[in-house]
């Protein structure tokens, strides 16, 4: 059973971001999920989940993954998907510097390509660097790349700001990432 906020937090990724068909459950075009729909679709396949528990981990996420629809009906992930999902972001102009947080395994491979979405529907960027050693710290010994983000948008490049101030793209191109000197 599905019952502490953790465990929710990770079942709710799964289905809003890449599984909704996994409890039987459909996304609309742009991410949301009918929330009592998705409380019984999970329960009905012994993950316990209460509108108490929806609105807890919502509220507690510490990277703000979950929003709830102004009508309190409806939740989506913020960003992160796998799925086809467009959310509908307004491109707009990104700071001038933006920071990738990687692992150095992946060093000579983003030399050679840049960033990649891969699996995602995005490049995922952050706006500082604290946040970019903790994404990288997911993947191995953290590697902290500098996108001149200010560059790649005067080129036309177009940008997004998540709900969570997650900065997505679509790739970056080598020539765009400046590498620590150490690297
Ligand atoms: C790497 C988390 C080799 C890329 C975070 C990354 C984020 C390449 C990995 C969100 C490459 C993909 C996304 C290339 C990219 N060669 N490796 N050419 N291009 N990569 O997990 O950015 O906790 O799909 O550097 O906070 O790590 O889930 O992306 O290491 O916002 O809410 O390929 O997930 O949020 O890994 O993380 P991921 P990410 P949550």
């Amino acid at each position: 059973m599905t019952a502490n906020p953790i465990s929710t937090s990770k079942f709710l990724s799964l289905i809003l971001r890449h599984e909704p068909e996994a409890i039987g459950l459909m996304l609309d075009g742009q991410g949301w999920a009918q929330i009592d729909e998705l409380i019984l679709l999970a329960n009905a396949r012994g993950h316990a989940l209460s509108r108490d528990l929806v609105e807890q981990v919502v509220r507690e996420s510490d990277k703000k993954r979950f929003a709830i629809s102004d009508d309190g009906l409806r939740i989506r992930a913020n960003q992160g998907h796998s799925i086809g999902i467009d959310l509908a972001l307004t491109p707009q102009a990104p700071p001038s510097t933006l920071y990738h947080g990687t692992a150095t395994r992946f060093a000579a491979s983003i030399r050679e390509q840049g960033l990649l979405k891969r699996d995602r529907q995005h490049v995922h960027l952050s706006p500082d660097t604290d946040t970019a050693i903790k994404v990288g710290s997911r993947h191995g010994k953290p590697l902290v790349l500098t996108i001149r983000a200010g560059e790649m948008h005067e080129r036309g490049m177009a940008f997004f700001r998540s709900e969570n101030g997650v900065w997505l793209t679509d790739a970056v191109a080598p020539e765009f990432i400046d590498w620590p000197a150490q690297e």
